[in-house]
């Protein structure tokens, strides 16, 4: 027999997540304007190449690790919880927080901070509001995510390569911009394993290890929350982790990129400012010292 919802979630649970869920009609009738706009036209990498060079600790540190080991990751049932300084707390399936009916395509470049890149179309839905409708308390300035901890699944958990689970955070105004999805999907499918299935967080403009995969808990909390690479390399990674060819890493220029598949004749391309999504979130940088705060 299948647990349901109501079988598994004590009844307050239950009922504000039937409140949460309920929400969803109203925000499927308001269009979503800018969407189109949010899409690169610039060709996507191959399905071969998406889910064929990966990071994914959790499986282990190689780029072909993942897509070889991702097999041992259940994404189903799953449940993520919503917590801390929000109206509703709760767990919620995925279906809860990404209805197949409201998931929508964005295609977005992914910049990782080693300096390779690639142009990826996946499903989601954006991450405000949801956050919405958990309701989120006035105290509440920042968002920690969390990656399933269970060694099992995730065999790379079973060394001390890196402290687990994989955590990651966002300024709460960086986590209710409409470029940040919970991506469920790409190309069309569920979520493959080795991408982060069945729900990952994507902020395009920021490197690709702020995009946590396989999350399991979203905190809203007041201070800033640790993240997994600032505890590993401080001065190396920061929280903030735009992607600024102006800022280098402390070993290697952030000035270019070399996109995944391009070809080996194909040279390393320019790295843009907020990786290309400057017109919509600099602002929310202004008077920041980018260089102090990377
Ligand atoms: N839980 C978890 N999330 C993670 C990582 C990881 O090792 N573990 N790697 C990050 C890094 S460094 C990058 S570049 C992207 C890669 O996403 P992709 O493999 O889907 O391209 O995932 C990010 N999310
Ligand atoms: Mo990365």
């Amino acid at each position: 027999m299948k647990l349901g919802w109501s079988d598994v979630t004590p009844k307050a649970m239950w009922l504000s997540r039937r409140a949460f869920v309920s929400g969803l009609g109203a925000m499927m009738a308001a269009p979503s304007l800018a969407r189109a706009s949010f899409s690169t036209d610039e060709a996507p990498n191959s399905f071969e190449e998406i889910t064929n060079y990966n990071n994914f600790y959790e499986f282990g540190f190689g780029k072909e690790d993942p897509a070889r080991y991702a097999h041992m990751l259940r994404p189903e049932p799953w449940a993520v919880a919503i917590d801390g300084l929000v109206e509703r707390p709760g767990s919620y399936s995925v279906a809860d927080l990404a209805p197949e009916n409201t998931v929508e395509e964005r295609i977005y470049r992914l910049r990782c901070v080693e300096g390779w890149s690639m142009v990826i179309p996946w499903l989601g839905v954006p991450l405000g509001p949801i956050l919405e409708r958990a309701g989120v308390q006035p105290g509440a300035r920042y968002v920690a995510f969390e990656t399933l901890l269970d060694p099992d699944q995730m065999p790379a958990q079973k060394t001390r390569s890196m402290p687990w689970p994989y955590v990651e955070g966002l300024r709460l105004d960086e986590a209710m911009h409409p470029l940040t999805i919970l991506a469920t999907g790409l190309y069309g499918e569920a979520m493959p394993n080795q991408n982060g299935a069945p729900i990952r967080l994507v902020v395009p403009w920021k490197y690709g290890f702020k995009s946590i995969k396989s999350i399991v808990r979203i905190s809203l909390t007041e201070e800033q929350p640790p993240t997994t690479w600032q505890r590993l390399q401080p001065q190396e990674y920061g929280f903030y982790a735009n992607v600024n060819p102006d800022v280098d890493h402390p070993r290697w220029s952030q000035a270019t990129e070399r996109r995944i598949g391009a070809g080996l004749f194909a040279g390393r391309q320019p790295t843009e400012m907020f990786n290309g999504y400057a017109e919509h979130v600099a602002h929310l940088y202004a008077g920041m010292d980018l260089a102090r705060d990377y």
